[in-house]
Order: structure tokens, then C-alpha cells, then sequence
């Protein structure tokens, strides 16, 4: 049984520290390091944005010279925020293992550190391709607890459904810097105060607004969708019988995408394409996209799919699986899965 979080005054300033000690204090019998690790990724986030929100002051643009497992071209600031996330976890004795975006295996926990009851999985800069012209990017990430009973983790504490997850969420770097988490209890965003370099809290008890916005898909891959995607994006324009038409927004780097969509209702998607034969799925990677946004959408009252059913009921049997997503407005989501079920059979 949880117990009930101590009302503060209004006046209270909200640390993210404050907050995440306040989200223990629902689980009695919490050890700390679910805490502490949600602490050291506050900390990493505050390093990264450090250098993102200096960009070409700093020599962290452009191309780090490499491609990363997924073929992408690798940006400095990717290979930064790789390298200080792994920095501030991999000696804390919190995790059993990683998996990164840009590391094509699981990450072990380096002698002669100890490993711990958490498994984390991220993206560490989303969106990076924008990185150069000044787009907003973000780091993804995910928490679960480990499934083996101790020693090195391994890919049966990994490959998880989302059902499994204990804390997921967002860093957005944009305009401000925010994160966005939750651990099953609600959705709450925080804005990091540069003066002071906290994380106050901005966006409490973050709900997907009812009445939609922005639909957000690349329409330029409209060619390779399937009869059921393109008939629910015209629906989504006014057509197919739909009255309330939606305006389009795309920003191309998901984070961003996702967090409007979250704040201002509507759908982000990125469905199966015929455009590469090597992501016939979609481009966008199952446990450390889909799953963390689609946990997060749902605990602020959204939906998460992959057209044929819940994000968070697929359980990845490779790292970088891929998936179509579907995240946003409940019924917009639900009835991208009615326009595939007709069309796509
Ligand atoms: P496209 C960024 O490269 C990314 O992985 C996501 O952040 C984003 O949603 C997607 O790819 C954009 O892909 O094909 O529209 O450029």
C-alpha cells in the first residue's frame, strides 16, 4: 500500500531531489537506489545540457567520424552523452547492467564495481542528426529491476515489455531543458534553473490534454506507408468522415515530437515503412523509444501502440528491435489501430 505524499505549501520550491525523495516515500520498504539512480541521471542530464545549450561554442557539433550500430552517423554530442551517463552509473553499485542506443551489446558493469538491482536502458541524445541547426534533441531512458538473482546482467534482465518497468521518461533539450519522469504514480516535468543548476518542478501531474492539436508523422515517407496508415492521416486531415482536422507538426527528432504531443495533445507516429528494406518495422527502436515514451503517455492518460496493440505488451527478443509507434491522444491511437485492422488486414 503506498503512502500518501506529505502536502508542501504552495510556496515550496520542488527540487527534483525533493520529488523523488517525496516518490520513495510511497515505497516504505525502497532500498534508495531506484532514487539515487534517478538522481545520477538528473546530474547527467545537467552535464549534457551544459554543452547542448552552447552548441558551436563548444567543439561538440558535427560528426564524431564514425557510424553506430544502427548505421547512423554518430555526432560528438552523441558519444558525450554516452560517455557521461555510462560515467555517472557504471561504479554506483545501482545497476546489474546497460544497453545504449550506441552500443550494440549490453553494457556490463566494469570491475570491480559492484552490481546492483537495476537495469538501465537509454537513447542518450535522440534527435542528434538535428544537433547542428539548433534543433531541440533529448535522451531517453528506462528502469527496470533486474529478472537474475545477482552477479553480471544479462539479456534476460534486458529485453523487457514495458509492463515490467519501474521509472521511465525524457530529457528535452530545447528551448529550456526539461525533464520529464514518472514512476507509475503520474507524469511530472521539471525545468532546470541554469542560475542555480536545479530542477524545478514546472509541469506537475501532466495530463494529455482531451482536445488534440497536432497530428505528427514524416510525410515525405508517405509513399511507403501502408493502404491503413495513409487513409488514418487523411482522416486525421478532415477526410475519411472526420470532422475535427488536425494541423501537422514535425520536428523529426522524437523527444520533441512526443513532449508537444504530451503537453498539446494529439499523435506522434512513425509507422512500418516499405522505404527500408532493413527497418520494415519502422525506424524506431522498441526498448528504449517506444517503451519509455509509451509508459509515460500512458500515465498522463494516453495510449501507446504499434498499431496492432499495446507498446507495452511486446517483449523485444533483440536490443535494437524496431517498432511502429503510435503515442498520443487515446482515441486518435485507437483509431490508427481500427484504420490498420480495415486496410492492412
Ligand atoms: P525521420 C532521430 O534520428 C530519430 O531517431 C527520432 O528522434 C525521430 O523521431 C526520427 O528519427 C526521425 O526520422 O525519418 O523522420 O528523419
Amino acid at each position: 500500500m503506498s503512502q500518501p505524499i506529505p502536502s508542501l505549501p504552495a510556496s515550496a520550491v520542488m527540487t527534483i531531489e525533493r520529488h523523488i525523495l517525496m516518490e520513495q516515500s510511497r515505497f516504505p520498504d525502497s532500498s534508495g537506489s531506484l532514487t539515487n539512480l534517478l538522481y545520477d541521471l538528473a546530474l547527467a542530464a545537467k552535464l549534457i545540457a551544459s554543452r547542448t545549450q552552447r552548441g558551436a561554442l563548444t567543439d561538440i557539433l558535427g560528426s564524431a567520424g564514425h557510424d553506430n550500430v544502427q548505421g547512423e552517423e554518430v555526432q560528438k554530442l552523441d558519444v558525450y552523452a554516452q560517455r557521461i551517463i555510462y560515467q555517472l552509473t557504471d561504479h554506483t553499485g545501482r545497476l546489474c547492467c546497460m544497453a545504449s542506443e550506441e552500443e550494440k551489446e549490453i553494457i556490463p558493469i566494469p570491475d570491480p564495481y559492484p552490481t546492483g538491482d537495476y537495469v538501465l536502458v537509454f537513447d542518450p541524445l535522440d534527435g542528434s542528426s538535428n544537433i547542428d541547426y539548433n534543433v531541440a534533441v533529448g535522451t531517453i531512458f528506462a528502469i527496470f529491476r533486474r529478472r537474475t538473482p545477482s552477479g553480471p546482467g544479462t539479456t534476460a534482465d534486458v529485453l523487457r515489455s514495458g509492463r515490467e518497468i519501474v521509472a521511465g521518461g525524457y530529457l528535452v533539450y530545447g528551448s529550456s531543458t526539461m525533464l520529464v519522469y514518472t514512476t507509475g504514480h503520474g507524469v511530472n516535468g521539471f525545468t532546470l534553473e541554469p542560475s542555480i543548476g536545479e530542477f524545478l518542478l514546472t509541469h506537475p501531474n501532466i495530463r494529455i490534454p482531451d482536445k488534440p492539436k497536432y497530428y505528427s508523422v514524416n510525410q515525405g515517407n508517405e509513399k511507403y506507408w501502408t493502404e491503413g496508415v495513409r487513409r488514418y492521416t487523411r482522416w486525421l486531415q478532415g477526410e475519411e468522415g472526420n470532422t475535427r482536422a488536425l494541423g501537422l507538426r514535425y520536428i523529426g527528432s522524437m523527444v520533441a515530437d512526443v513532449h508537444r504531443t504530451l503537453l498539446g495533445g494529439g499523435v506522434f507516429y512513425y509507422p512500418a515503412d516499405a522505404k527500408d528494406p532493413q527497418k520494415p518495422q519502422g525506424k524506431l527502436r522498441l526498448l528504449y523509444e517506444a517503451v519509455p515514451m509509451a509508459y509515460l503517455i500512458e500515465q498522463a492518460g494516453g495510449y501507446g501502440s504499434t498499431g496492432r496493440g499495446p507498446v507495452l505488451d511486446v517483449t523485444p527478443t533483440s536490443l535494437h528491435q524496431r517498432t511502429p509507434v503510435f503515442v498520443g491522444s487515446r482515441d486518435l491511437v485507437e483509431q490508427a489501430e481500427a484504420f490498420i485492422a480495415r486496410h492492412d488486414g
